[in-house]
């Protein structure tokens, strides 16, 4: 479909995730030769998140009526609610652009019921124009995972050991290697007890559980197995090398749990919460579908490693042995990276659907 032209829009909420989402997909959509525009409220994660030329288009939140002609495709991210007077544009646009609103990932049940599904509006701004939901999802029943085109390719020819020497030191021939990307967590003390049990080579993304580990670290006794690094910021190209270069991943939100599976290592994810907890059921239908297969009993160590990393358990367990838990990983993924990714299907549906 060359010569598509979409816009996306993006309200960065908290975080990195909605503009990482954004500028993922809109990399993935540039480098198949569409037109893309991402209009957003604060670029500033960009300015080390987008790493190369990417060959998108970024602009400011518009204030203004857009330019004629409209896109082809606009997609709403994450509710994000458009302008007015971009609706008002559109609702009046005698071929108005498909209008997309790509939501959060879940991998809970009701994704599948609403994936696809059409949202005439009512009164307002775009009465009358049709939106559509497009749900991310584990299923073929789901819109899927955003997975560039060679993606597991350049996984399988990476070379860890050389990447680590370069961006944060050189690993010792008996180190594991951890990283540890969350949210302010209780459990980060005990989290470094256990991992001290063995030689450890800990590393650390910025953001706020970085603070609180480097915290942590200062107060223990040194010195021990465990040697840490903090990191900079890294492009998102180099934040998926990071996740690559490890044994064990700590991650959070929605992108760097979907980039902890194409890693295919063990992780663990502290998953956004939510103040009504919903998050709790969200937490538990990606951990079922993890563990699909396995025996409860056989699945029950990595569960309580996801409970008690979400403060639903207060026990510290022991941890998981990693080539099984591996193994485990690596049969999701490829049952995953056999479905259509995110934007393949994306490309699908705005073509197929009216
Ligand atoms: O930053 P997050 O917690 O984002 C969250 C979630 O997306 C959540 O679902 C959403 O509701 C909330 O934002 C508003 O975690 P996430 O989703 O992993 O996004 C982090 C992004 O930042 C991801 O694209 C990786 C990128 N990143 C880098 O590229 N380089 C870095 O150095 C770091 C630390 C992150």
């Amino acid at each position: 479909m060359p010569g598509v032209r979409w816009d996306i829009f993006c309200h960065v909420v908290d975080n990195f995730g909605d503009i990482g989402v954004c500028w993922r997909l809109a990399r993935d959509l540039a480098s198949r030769g569409q037109g893309v525009r991402l209009l957003v409220d604060d670029r500033r994660a960009l300015a080390w998140m987008a790493g190369a030329a990417s060959g998108v288009e970024v602009q400011d939140w518009p204030s203004t009526a857009p330019a004629l002609p409209l896109p082809d495709v606009v997609v709403e991210a994450f509710g994000c609610q458009l302008p007015e007077l971009y609706l008002r544009t559109m609702a009046s646009a005698a071929t108005p652009p498909r209008w997309i609103n790509l939501e959060y990932l879940s991998a809970q049940a009701y994704v599948e019921r609403s994936h696809g599904l059409p949202s005439p509006q009512g009164p307002g701004p775009a009465r009358g124009r049709v939106k559509h939901f497009f749900y991310p999802g584990f299923t073929t029943a789901t819109g899927g995972l955003l997975r560039e085109p060679g993606l597991l390719e350049a996984r399988a020819r990476f070379d860890r050991d050389s990447w680590l020497s370069r961006h944060a030191t050189s690993r010792r021939a008996d180190e594991r290697v951890v990283v540890l990307f969350g949210y302010p967590n209780p459990a980060v003390s005990a989290l470094l007890d256990t991992l001290a049990q063995a030689p450890t080579l800990l590393l650390l993304p910025r953001g706020a559980l970085q603070d609180q580990a480097l915290a942590a670290l200062r107060d223990r006794a040194a010195p021990d197995a465990l040697r840490h690094v903090a990191l900079p910021y890294l492009s998102q190209i180099d934040f998926d090398h990071l996740l690559w270069s490890s044994d064990l991943n700590f991650v959070r939100g929605e992108d760097s749990l979907v980039r902890a599976l194409w890693a295919g290592a063990p992780f663990v994810w502290q998953i956004y919460p939510q103040a009504d907890g919903v998050h709790r059921d969200k937490l538990r239908a990606f951990v079922d579908r993890l563990l699909e297969g396995v025996s409860a009993a056989d699945g029950a160590p990595v569960r309580a490693w996801f409970e008690h990393w979400n403060g639903l358990d207060s026990a510290v367990p022991a941890l998981p042995d990693l080539a099984c838990w591996r193994r485990r990983v690596l049969a999701w993924r490829a049952r995953l990276a056999a479905q259509d990714d995110l934007t393949t299907q994306l490309l699908g549906f705005v073509t197929t659907t009216r």
